[in-house]
């Protein structure tokens, strides 16, 4: 959109007006540690709904291991809620109690 300026001088000012876009927010995705859900099946998790290698998953699993949780991902709301409840029923499926949160960025 264009407007025209204050011009005390008489010219014609043709100025742009910024887009009023805003991005879209993003969501972390998280994984929580607990005591039972083995070593193994949090690195299965990372490989295949992050696409993870085996020694990426391994380090991003011992850091929610060793700090309690651990950013697998950052994403638009809708891939980051699908995410959350992807892997939280998969866990469960298995039964497991591992849990994915999202937090906004
Ligand atoms: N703490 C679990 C164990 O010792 C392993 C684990 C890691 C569980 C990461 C959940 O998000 C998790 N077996």
């Amino acid at each position: 959109m264009a407007y025209l300026s204050d011009n005390s001088d008489n010219d014609t000012v043709v100025e742009k007006a910024q887009p009023k876009l805003k991005r879209p927010k993003l969501y972390k995705v998280i994984l929580l540690n607990d005591d039972y859900t083995p070593m193994e099946f949090v690195v299965h998790i990372l490989k295949i709904f992050f696409n993870m290698n085996q020694e990426k998953a391994t380090n991003v699993m011992l850091q929610v291991h060793s700090q309690g949780k651990g950013i697998c991902g950052t994403y638009s709301r809708d891939i980051a809620e699908t995410k959350v409840v992807q892997i939280n029923n998969y866990a469960r499926e298995n039964e497991h109690p591992l849990m994915s949160i999202m937090e906004e960025v």
